[in-house]
């Protein structure tokens, strides 16, 4: 491990080997990082202050919105728009697109984030996370919902913090994927996982079976396939994909939540989700898919759209999209 490598550090050196750069992507991602200590903090103090329950409303996605929910949205904003780096914002929580106005200088980049996953694991203590994915910003700024409607491959970033047992920030720009753990008694992230490689296949797959009865047939075949398999593949689901997706990544294994009778466009947001986790696990060597075609070459027709999603280690996803072609509507 290299002692005191920290995240801000690390993201100099990588500013130094690129040299175009201007320095504004790591003061971007120096605000990004203050966002998840504060909401690492408060996830801390859950229980214990009066941040736990609902709000009382439902947000874009039809869900109850959790007050760490709006905690995690509102501090995310907050600490974004002043940086001057961002011309644009979009939350899984809101439903617009939030443009920098007047009040703070613009930037070349968009953030688009869903600030606080695995929402119905905030109330039991269970691991929740960040995740984030950066654009580019066209057309000299002058923002319209178009600029966020981007292929994955556009990424020029993307990442996660995952609120577990320790805080843990993956992030990739492309150059690999690195993870840094918060050291609370420093106050920063330090390097903990450099250059993360899946591994080519895993025994772990992670799906919800209460899910099994809307199933297409590919689905359950599929399932039934790893469950027969004599090197014997173990089920994990947290229910937070956060959580899921860096077990896997660290471990080896699928993460999958298809479209199925109930869900005829799967559950999880391509922007928000799939398309920031789909760029992270094929730096590390993995592979991501909705089944027939890859995630990042999806190009998005709306903002808050859902899509099946299959990610993990390269031969399982492989051999996951295989049965694909068994699938009816
Ligand atoms: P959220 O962003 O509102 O928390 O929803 C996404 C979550 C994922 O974290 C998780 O993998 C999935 O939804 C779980 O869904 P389900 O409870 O249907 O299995
Ligand atoms: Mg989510």
């Amino acid at each position: 491990m290299n002692i005191g490598m920290t995240l801000t550090k690390f993201l100099l050196e990588e500013q130094r080997r690129s040299p175009d750069s201007t320095g504004n992507f790591t003061a971007l991602f120096s605000d990004l990082v203050v966002a998840a200590k504060i909401i690492s903090r408060e996830v801390n103090r859950a229980g214990l202050i009066d941040i736990l329950g609902t709000t009382g409303n439902v947000n874009v996605q039809g869900e109850e919105v959790q007050k760490l929910d709006e905690f995690a949205n509102e501090t995310l904003i907050r600490t974004m728009e002043h940086g001057g780096h961002l011309s644009g914002m979009a939350s899984e929580e809101m439903d617009e697109i939030i443009k920098i106005d007047g009040k703070y200088p613009k930037g070349k980049y968009l953030l688009l984030f869903d600030p606080l996953d695995g929402s119905s694991n905030i109330d039991v203590n269970v691991s929740v996370g960040t995740i984030f994915s950066i654009l580019r910003c066209e057309n000299g700024c002058d923002l319209s919902l178009d600029d966020f409607l981007k292929p994955g491959v556009e990424q020029v970033a993307a990442g996660y913090i995952l609120y577990g047992s320790s805080t843990m920030l993956v992030y990739t720009t492309g150059n690999g994927v690195h993870g840094f753990t918060l050291d609370p008694s420093v106050g920063e992230f330090l390097l903990s996982h450099e250059n993360i490689r899946i591994p080519e296949k895993g025994k772990i797959y992670s799906i919800n079976e209460g899910n099994s009865r809307h199933w297409f047939p590919g689905t359950g075949l599929y399932v039934e396939k790893l469950k027969a398999n004599e090197k014997g593949y173990t089920a994990r689901y947290v229910g937070s994909l956060v959580s899921d997706f860096h077990r896997n990544l660290l471990k080896g294994g699928i993460y999958l939540y298809p479209s199925d009778r109930k869900s005829q466009k799967g559950k999880l947001r391509l922007l928000y989700e799939a398309n920031p986790l789909s760029f992270i696990v094929e730096q590390a060597g993995g592979r991501s898919s909705n089944g027939e075609h890859r995630i990042l070459d999806i190009v998005p027709q709306e903002l808050h759209q859902r899509t099946p999603l299959i990610i993990g280690s390269r031969h399982d996803v492989e051999e996951a999209e295989s049965f694909w072609k068994l699938q009816e509507a």
